[in-house]
């Protein structure tokens, strides 16, 4: 497309007598200079939340979350939800996952999350299916429900929307299907 581009351009300009032979050079290097540019930045990849990371670890259970439990967390950190094609929403979250819970389905229950900080929060969910689920702004500031999730390792980030840190809480609480 470029190279048409500049071709025109080109020989548009072949009719003005004022245009210099450098200035003809000068623009067949413009399109190699923008296709390195976009090289360059395909190959520098963004960094992206790792659930081959763990976070703190849990072991929960669709029983022992039917009481609501509450977990500190600093909400947010370097990576860039927003630059990252393998995981979904916007936001900002550390790259390691703030919380891995060892999940133990014992019955058909679903599993809420919500989030609550001092600022807007996001949350990221891997599931233990391998699935990602992220939310800002249902419920009070973010909830993802997991609907009957299977038993495995289930990876929390608590993000924050604007990017700063901010002291936080995550609820998580089971409910019968
Ligand atoms: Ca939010």
């Amino acid at each position: 497309m470029w190279d048409i581009y500049v071709v025109e351009v080109l020989t548009h300009l072949n009719r003005d007598t004022n245009i210099t032979r450098e200035f003809k050079m000068a623009l067949r290097i413009v399109p190699i200079t923008i296709t390195t540019l976009f090289l360059t930045a395909g190959v520098a990849a963004a960094r992206c939340p790792d659930y081959a990371q763990s976070g703190s670890g849990h072991s929960v259970s669709s029983e022992s979350l039917y009481s609501e439990t509450r977990m500190s967390v600093r909400a947010g950190g370097g990576v860039d939800l927003g630059t990252c094609s393998e995981a979904p929403g916007v936001g900002h979250v550390s790259e390691a996952p703030d919380f891995t819970l060892n999940y133990e389905r014992t019955g058909s229950y679903n599993v809420r999350f919500r989030s609550q900080g001092n600022c807007d929060t996001v949350i990221l969910i891997n599931d233990a299916a391998g699935n990602w689920h992220w939310d800002d702004d249902t419920g009070p500031d973010a909830e993802v429900t997991l609907g009957n999730p299977k038993s495995g390792y289930i990876d929390v980030w608590v993000g924050t929307y604007g990017g700063e840190l901010c002291n936080a809480t995550l609820v998580m609480e089971s409910f019968d299907r």
